[in-house]
């Protein structure tokens, strides 16, 4: 089998998606995910001027082979635009090779390990009465497993708290990037965020009771000392994980805040590849990896590292903001299906005209979702609706603190 054929859609129900489709001589075609939320034509333009040149003629079946070729045959490593673009490659060869052997994907990485995949949604509100009512609207989707993100009083607008919808009504669907030219400001106090959030948790635990599982995410917004502050404060509510506490790049961060806290830790959505997680598995300074299957670089990549965090009892935690696409989701939930150190899948449920555009088999029952089984990725591309949704220029927005000082968002 060769490959004779790599387009990249990019198309925008919803929000941007970055496509790539490999066809093959034999007639096979696979999908792979390059979304980069905000930097997406950097990603299509890596792969369109790049890559796809690069893959004409190649036997799709060599999927190792083809990643080193384009990991290391690149010469310049790493970094979000490139591990895009190959993990966009090496999920469409999964699902090609699948698709040949007539197999769902998550056959090929050792079969399945467990029936369905625990998901964790989204619940956000302005005041905890409207915390408490998206929580149990998550809990009637079927939900198990529940971020909570809190406004704070004092600040106008924070992460991952849904705004007021146009017709003045709560909205708990929470997305992030805004189509406009440029990027939204927000602002941002710490200290003021530190003062509320235990009371939050506090009541929601008092709220829903011991057993339900509760995670929080501090998207990279303290100091070592202010997460490990955070997480000490935490600990009577038994979070299954605090996300992102400190900027990601600083690793010796994480062992600080280990040294004060048994409240679970959880980074990596902005990793790119094994190495950022060296020092952090075999420190044991995390309990949870956060990658997203389509920012590191693809499936096999993302199969390495769980291997590697499997020797010291950590587990996934797999990224599915609704920024991944459903071909990047569907990937994820192959290897969540397959691998034993599975965690929890993230799963924020995209809208309407995304499911239009890309045709899916997997489900979401009871709390638990599958990949179903399809051969391959189980996800094909409907390129008349894709071809509706011309890119749009959406940014995520950026914080700066009182005086003016930008600040991680
Ligand atoms: O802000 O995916 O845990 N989820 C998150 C996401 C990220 C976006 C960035 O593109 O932190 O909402
Ligand atoms: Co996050």
């Amino acid at each position: 089998m060769k490959i004779i054929a790599a387009d990249v859609i990019v198309s925008s129900p919803d929000r941007n998606f970055v496509t790539l489709k490999l066809t093959t001589d034999e007639g096979i075609t696979g999908l792979g995910d390059a979304t980069l939320n905000g930097r997406e034509l950097a990603a299509a333009t890596y792969l369109k001027e790049h890559v796809a040149p690069l893959l004409m003629g190649r036997d799709p079946h060599r999927i190792e082979d083809t990643w080193q070729f384009l990991y290391r045959g690149a010469y310049w490593r790493r970094g979000p635009v490139t591990m895009a673009a190959i993990a966009a490659v090496d999920v469409a060869l999964w699902d090609i090779k699948a698709k040949a052997a007539g197999m769902p994907l998550y056959q090929l990485l050792g079969g399945a390990s467990r029936n369905g995949i625990r998901a964790y949604g989204h619940a956000s509100g302005r005041d905890i009465p409207e915390i408490i009512d998206s929580v149990r609207e998550h809990l009637e989707l079927g939900y198990k497993s529940i971020r909570v993100q809190t406004a704070v009083p004092g600040i106008d607008s924070v992460y991952g708290v849904a705004a007021q919808s146009a017709e003045g009504g709560i909205r708990y669907d929470y997305e992030p990037a805004q189509r406009a030219a440029l990027p939204a400001e927000e602002d941002w106090d710490t200290r003021a965020y530190l003062r509320h959030i235990p009371t939050v948790f506090e009541a929601v635990r008092n709220e829903f009771g011991p057993e339900l599982p509760l995670l929080h995410d501090g998207h990279h917004r303290m100091t070592p000392m202010q997460a490990a502050k955070l997480g000490k404060a935490l600990e009577p509510y038994d979070l299954f994980w605090l996300e992102d506490c400190t900027p990601a790049e600083n690793q010796d961060a994480l062992r600080l805040v280990r040294q004060h806290t048994t409240t679970p830790l959880a980074i990596g959505e902005v990793f790119n590849t094994v190495w950022d997680y060296q020092t952090l598995i075999r420190e044991q300074l995390i309990d949870y990896v956060r990658s997203a299957v389509t920012h590191t670089g693809g499936i096999s990549p993302m199969k390495k590292i769980m291997d590697y965090a499997a020797q010291y009892q950590i587990k996934s935690g797999i990224h599915g903001p609704t920024d991944i696409s459903p071909v990047g989701m569907a990937a994820a939930l192959h290897l969540d299906l397959a691998i034993h150190n599975f965690g929890i899948q993230e799963y924020m449920r995209h809208g309407d005209l995304t499911n239009e555009v890309f045709e899916q088999s997997f489900t979401f029952e009871d709390g638990y979702l599958h990949p179903g089984n399809e051969p391959g990725l189980g996800v094909e591309l409907n390129e008349e609706a894709a071809a509706k949704h011309p890119y749009t220029p959406a940014y995520l927005p950026f914080n700066r603190l009182k005086d003016g000082t930008v600040h991680d968002w």
